[in-house]
């Protein structure tokens, strides 16, 4: 087969002096950061809906970029996408992918029809996994863009739709396991509500609940070892949306008893749309155990929808990798660019510089997060802020060994407290000299 990108050869890391654009300036995948190779830290996943069929289309203007893969044939163009999306984890040195179902294959007009088309193109898939030693990350099934979906999927009010989402569902799954997948992920891109005068909220959480039992049931019954994920997100394109931030889908996990085997896919993006930054996020699924894997993007601050751009805001990748690095690397997560290049950058060697310019961001923000951490300035003022929690009275406290009327006999006797300074502006500071110094 004739290479899709013949302008581009392999990407390699070429150190920050170089002037060659095609070139990694900071991400030198079998450099060591704390005994661990870069590569293995960050796991880097390509995200096929984006990178290999995202047209650029916004709902003013029609797509700009070139994705038929030289065919017309919707089934060719699936069997040359899938060639194309190799050669390009090839030449960037991406070991990971994900995909939705319909993404690697077009959605026939029959549930038979569309299984049968996936099951083609798993097929082929295999094959070029094998071929370029490369592994699926995790999988999901599209449940939001077919107009069945238009009241949601597991959430539907329509019993024949969370049937068709079940199938679809079961369908994604064996697909996954077939490819050896480490990860399966849900996300409620329509499970919410415009309007609660024509929503029955509480039927419609027993039902997403049920149908990611169903799911987890099956999966582990035909093999599957890896995680499950929810990807939270507070609206778009439902205007209220059920897994709204990671604290809201922690207590819906728990709530209905899958937290054993579900975790967090954190968005920088939606993280931002749902009011917290990208560390909060990840800072909450780190401290809860719901620490799972990562969608790397950024939104636009001046923005209040969901840009996905390739993240290149270096504070947001410190704070991220400080985040990984805290909760001891991945399991079977990984780091996907769920980020697609701008509707003007309409070349091939645009998505390119884009991923170049996103695998240096996180490669950058790794080495100086392991560089806060070696420090020990920032960990250590933590520590100290929070050292009364060490001396008896805290214990006391931490152990349950004290009552409140205790604590009130204590404080009658104390006098007034005076708490020392939180020193943010001093730790920004040196937050920079350790960036920039
Ligand atoms: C959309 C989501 C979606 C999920 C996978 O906003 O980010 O792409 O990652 O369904
Ligand atoms: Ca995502
Ligand atoms: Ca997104």
């Amino acid at each position: 087969m004739s290479e899709f990108y013949p302008t581009i050869k392999k990407i390699a890391y070429e150190g920050n002096k170089t002037d060659n654009p095609l070139a990694f300036r900071f991400y030198n995948p079998d450099e060591l950061i704390a005994g661990k190779s870069m590569r293995d830290h960050m796991r880097f996943a390509m995200s096929y809906w984006h990178t290999m069929v995202a047209e650029g289309s916004d709902m003013f203007g029609v797509g700009t970029l070139a994705k038929k893969y030289g065919s017309s044939d919707p089934m060719e163009q699936a069997r040359n996408k899938a060639h194309a999306a190799f050669e390009l984890m090839d030449k960037l040195d991406i070991d990971y992918y994900c995909f939705h179902d319909r993404d690697i294959a077009p959605e026939g007009s029959s549930l038979t029809e569309s299984n049968k088309r996936l099951d083609e193109i798993t097929d082929l898939l295999k094959d070029l996994q094998q071929e370029y030693k490369k592994k699926l990350l995790w999988g999901t099934a599209n449940m939001f863009s077919n107009p069945r979906y238009a009241h949601g999927a597991g959430t539907s009010p329509d019993v024949d739709v969370f049937a068709f989402a079940a199938a679809q569902a079961k369908k994604a799954v064996e697909l996954t396991v077939k490819l050896g997948g480490e990860g399966y992920t849900f996300w409620g891109g329509r499970e919410g509500y415009e309007t609660l005068l024509n929503t029955n909220m509480g039927l419609e959480l027993d039902n997403l609940a049920r149908l990611m039992h169903m799911v987890k049931d099956y999966a582990r019954s035909i093999g599957f070892k890896g995680d499950f994920y929810v990807e939270p997100k507070p609206k778009e394109p439902t205007k209220h949306q059920y897994d709204f931030d990671a604290s809201t889908v922690i207590g819906f996990l728990r709530n209905y008893g899958l937290d054993k085997d579900f975790k967090l896919n954190i968005e920088a993006n939606h993280a931002t749309l749902a009011g917290h930054s990208f560390q909060h996020e990840l800072r909450l699924a780190r401290e809860t155990g719901f620490f799972g894997s990562i969608d790397a993007n950024q939104g636009d601050m001046l923005l209040g929808w969901d840009t996905d751009q390739f993240p290149t805001n270096i504070y947001d990748t410190v704070f991220a990798m400080y985040e990984l690095l805290k909760a001891g690397g991945f399991t079977n997560g990984g780091l996907n660019f769920d980020a697609k290049t701008r509707r003007a950058s309409n070349t091939n060697e645009d998505i390119f510089y884009s991923y170049i310019a996103g695998m240096d961001t996180f490669a950058l923000g790794l080495k100086m997060a392991q560089k806060i951490i070696d420090d020990g300035r920032i960990d250590n003022f933590v520590n100290e802020r929070y050292a009364s929690w060490n001396n008896e009275l805290g214990q006391k406290i931490v152990k349950g060994q004290i009552s409140i009327a205790e604590l009130e006999k204590y404080a009658l006797g104390m006098g007034d407290v005076k708490v020392g300074s939180g020193r943010q502006e001093y730790l920004e500071a040196i937050l920079n000299s350790m960036l920039f110094g």
